[in-house]
């Protein structure tokens, strides 16, 4: 439909008739707009502009940082000068290019340039021969953007496919790179918003849109991807380190019934001696779908069985939607109609949707006020041993309203903007699940809090995780569930993760299998599906796929410190903790189409296998030294070599110089370990780290933590200098060589 984008309407923000110089900003005043260059950082510029002759205030949720301190900028005629980009202004019209100091040009406006069509405000912009996307948040389709459309519309699919444009989560942040050239860029705008980096008029541009609003984007260079990252986790913010059970592997259904399923599903586990953190209540926990409630003749006593679950070493997640049945007689429903909590409709009036409960009113959670009396009704699930919160449908899914949303123009308050859902949709899900954020740290004053969201807009990581929503048991969703969780990474949001042997559909024991070993090395790790499909826990296929997942999430549990030193890098600057191979090695060129590898930080690589009845596969080893998990066998990189892949074995390398921090098996997170087991691959320079913390509580935030660094050489161990701010529970270190043990 690339057609559909008619000529006839659009106008250019048009020629330069006046320059207002202001501080690190200058203002453009052209013939059709104005347009504002402000300079955060020698590598972040922020563009706006409005057809209007003043901006509009300036409001974003996706913003975490709005202070900046002040960098030298040079302004010339046409011309911005930072110590890192030279932004170079044509005057009529109006064209704004981005360069690097040595000339390079990263990226320019094109054709006709930024403007407006209706309501609608697009930006053409030059897209180079070489050049590939990637980032765009969630989208199940390929890795590399270059060629596709994304729609950034908060969207429940459940029958998504790789061609689906718009998902649970919108994220418009583009990161495009080619040699020598990288950039990033933030279209802070929550409309329904396009990224169409397919066929637009002619190869040599790419379009971004959003269906209205003003113009308000980031330009990020970097010298790398790394460094673009960064610089958009910097503006948007960064995770909290999350409850260290949240790293462990986590049991769910929709639903387990009652009580008694729940006690049976967590004693199985400890029974088989497969080790699980988590176990969820998905909607049938609750009393006719009423939030906050349970029902009484299945779940009558919670608290029982929390501290059943506690005692067992088990936490339990439970769901919240955002739909509060209209039901006069039912407590968060009459509170929140006499408070006005709810949304109204644009003649007045409560809005009404259907979802599970029937009839369902909706808190504005865009309206702080909104967002802290909601926050309180969790104090009840708190108070009965509830360890974390799942906020699903939150996009928000609304059966029967077209679009299975709400109306657009129903009034938000936005923090002040009141502006219609055409623009609170996007963020509607954003606030729920930072109401809920807000309300676990100030009812859990010092305890991190665990929230996971469907859906999602820029910035979400400062206060939840993310799973990619509806999948299904099919291989193809397995297998592009890779990229999905890369671009999500790359998104500033590593903590996530898809439904491990997926949600619609039958799974198979192979495919559970399958899916386990790859979900091992996913920052999330939950199996979960849905009502009406066969039992998918891991040992209901037999006893063959029981033993291969109980390896699987063994190993997982053994590389739990080596997983915990990632978690913290990602809370210290964004750096995914899931990598495309191509962030570890950006100068090898493979590594940019490779969407059926991936690389758990930067010492292993994992080579999943998403085909039934592979017993082998090819697997690319990028420029360096690996070692083969399971063999030891010595590789040397650069090359592609053919890996065996029995069903019980998934391969795996691990890269020549990495000393990686690991422990015995353990079955949750709770079971303290003696020692600290540290497994070397030695290569010409090899090194590792080991960050530790009480895994629980903001202690790390004071410096409560410790670092301890080693090297090896010459056979031997040297411990480095340690910071010790956490005394740790594990006592010793116990050295293998490529798993053997030595005397050390
Ligand atoms: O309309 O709560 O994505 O994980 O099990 C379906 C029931 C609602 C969708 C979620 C899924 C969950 C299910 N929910």
């Amino acid at each position: 439909m690339a057609l559909a984008m008619t000529d006839c309407a659009f106008t250019s923000v048009g020629s330069v008739i006046t320059v207002e110089k202001r501080d690190s900003a200058v203002d453009f005043v052209c013939k059709h707009g104005r347009v504002r260059v402000t300079v955060l950082a020698d590598g972040i510029v922020r563009v706006r502009a409005t057809r209007a002759t003043e901006l509009g205030p300036d409001f974003s949720y996706a913003v975490a940082r709005k202070r900046w301190p002040k960098t030298p900028v040079r302004i010339t005629a046409g011309i911005i000068r930072t110590r890192k980009l030279v932004i170079s202004i044509t005057k009529s019209p109006l064209r704004i290019a981005f360069a690097t100091l040595d000339g390079t040009v990263l990226n320019r406006d094109n054709g006709r340039g930024m403007g407006w069509e209706g309501a609608k405000c697009r930006s053409h912009r030059w897209r180079a021969r070489d050049e590939m996307f990637f980032g765009c948040g969630e989208s199940a389709g390929p890795l590399n953007k270059r060629g596709s459309t994304t729609t950034f519309w908060n969207t429940d699919d459940p029958n998504h496919t790789y061609a689906t444009e718009a998902l649970y989560i919108s994220i418009p942040f583009l990161i495009s790179t080619r040699p020598g050239a990288h950039y990033g860029i933030f279209w802070d705008n929550t409309h329904r918003t396009r990224f169409n980096l397919a066929q637009v008029e002619d190869e040599k541009q790419y379009v971004l849109e959003s269906d209205a609003g003003e113009i308000d984007y980031y330009f990020f260079a970097g010298d790398s991807i790394r460094e673009v990252v960064r610089g958009y986790t910097e503006l948007t913010g960064r995770m909290w380190m999350p409850p260290r059970w949240a790293l462990g592997y986590q049991q769910s259904r929709w639903s387990y019934m009652s009580t008694d399923e729940i006690m049976d599903i967590a004693r199985s586990f400890r029974e088989r001696k497969i080790p699980c953190d988590a176990i969820y209540c998905d909607i049938d926990y609750m009393d006719g779908y009423r939030v906050f409630t349970w029902n009484p003749k299945t779940f009558p006593k919670p608290r029982a069985m929390t501290d059943g679950l506690r005692k067992i070493g088990f936490k339990l997640v439970t769901i919240i939607d955002p739909g509060v049945k209209n039901d006069n007689g039912y407590s968060v429903c009459r509170d929140g109609k006499k408070k006005g909590m709810f949304l109204e409709n644009a003649v007045g009036g409560w809005f009404t949707g259907t979802v599970w409960p029937g009839e369902c009113l909706f808190p504005d959670f865009t309206n702080p006020r909104v967002r802290a009396w909601w926050g309180l009704w969790h104090k009840e699930l708190l108070d009965l041993g509830v360890a974390g919160i799942w906020n699903d449908m939150n996009e928000p899914a609304v059966w029967n309203h077209p679009g299975g949303t709400m109306p657009l123009d129903i009034p938000h308050e936005y923090d002040g903007q009141h502006v219609t859902h055409a623009r609170a949709h996007n963020v509607y899900g954003f606030n729920m699940a930072r109401a809920c954020h807000e309300a676990l740290r100030k009812l859990r004053r010092d305890e991190r809090p665990f929230v996971i969201t469907r859906a999602a807009y820029a910035g979400i990581q400062r206060y939840s995780m993310v799973w990619t929503g509806d999948n299904q048991s099919l291989w193809e969703q397995f297998a592009v569930s890779i990229p999905e969780c890369l671009n999500l990474s790359l998104s500033g949001v590593p903590f996530c993760g898809a439904d491990v042997g997926g949600f619609g559909r039958d799974c198979t024991g192979e495919l559970l299998a399958r899916w386990t070993q790859a979900g091992a090395f996913f920052p999330f790790f939950r199996n979960h599906t849905a009502v009406g499909t066969r039992q998918q826990e891991p040992w209901a296929f037999g006893m063959e796929i029981e033993d291969i997942c109980r390896a699987y999430i063994r190993l997982r549990y053994r590389l739990l410190p080596y997983l915990y030193n990632l978690f913290r890098e990602a809370a210290l600057d964004g750096t995914p903790i899931m990598r495309p191979l191509f962030w570890e090695f950006p100068d090898d060129p493979h590594g940019y189409a490779i969407d059926d590898q991936f690389l758990l930080g930067p010492s292993l690589l994992i080579a999943p296998i998403v085909k039934p009845g592979a017993t082998a596969r090819a697997v690319y080893l990028p420029e360096d030294q690996w070692y083969d998990y399971w063999t030891k066998q010595h590789f040397k990189g650069g090359q592609y070599i053919a890996a065996s892949a029995p069903l019980d074995r998934m391969p795996l390398f691990v890269r020549a110089g990495s000393i990686l921090p690991m422990t015995k098996p353990i079955e949750h997170t709770g079971q303290k370990t003696e020692a600290i087991i540290l497994d070397v691959y030695p290569g010409p320079k090899t090194a590792g780290y080991l960050y530790e913390d009480d895994g629980a509580t903001f202690d790390y935030k004071r410096s409560r933590y410790s670092l301890t660094r080693f090297e090896w050489a010459d056979g031997k161990l040297r411990i480095g200098k340690r910071k010790a701010g956490y005394q740790s529970a594990a006592k010793l270190y116990r050295v293998l060589v490529a798993g053997r043990e030595v005397r050390s």
